[in-house]
């Protein structure tokens, strides 16, 4: 079993919503169980800035999954919850990252773990450091030092509407 970090994403069709029906979904995956999941955080675009503001959070499951077999799920449940994706950076329905396959380093034409940009985005490190605050990252990096660098953050904490 491999500690797995998921990063979440949508700006598109109620985020708050999309965020929940793909948690949900990531608890019933084969082989895994949804261990933890962070405050969900509404974030400025990265990016274009003519775009909807983004809804993120960063779940943590443990999974038999093989990394292969984890982003094949994760990209159904992508299509299944309508994604819609306009451009790079753009707007979208749903975003589903592997930020994290347990300490493994993963460079193939499909995957690259760690995500290759995690570290610089605040509304990564921010939600990773809620579920996560004794984090060392593959490189050696500690999450609570990495989550200093955006102490001033503006993200506002959204309101879930369910249970988790
Ligand atoms: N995802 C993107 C592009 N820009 N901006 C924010 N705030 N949050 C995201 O998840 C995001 C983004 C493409 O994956
Ligand atoms: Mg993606
Ligand atoms: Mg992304």
């Amino acid at each position: 079993m491999k500690q797995v970090y998921i990063a979440l994403g949508s700006n598109l069709a109620t985020p708050v919503k999309q965020l929940e029906n793909a948690l949900h979904t990531l608890g019933q995956l084969p082989h895994s169980q949804l261990m933890r999941v962070s405050h969900f955080y509404q974030s400025k675009p990265l990016g274009p800035q003519d775009q909807p503001d983004y809804v993120n959070a960063v779940a943590c499951l443990t999974t038999a999954l093989s990394p292969l077999a984890l982003l094949d799920e994760l990209q159904r449940i992508e299509q299944e919850q309508g994604r819609i994706r306009l451009r790079r950076w753009g707007e979208r329905t749903l975003d589903l990252d592997i930020l994290l396959y347990g300490d493994d380093i993963i460079q193939s034409e499909r995957l690259t773990i760690p995500h290759y940009d995690m570290q610089n985005r605040e509304f990564v490190i921010v939600p990773l450091y809620d579920i996560a605050p004794n984090l060392i990252l593959p490189d050696g990096k500690k999450i609570v030092d990495l989550v200093q660098g955006f102490s001033n953050h503006e993200m506002k904490i959204r309101q879930k509407s369910t249970a988790l």
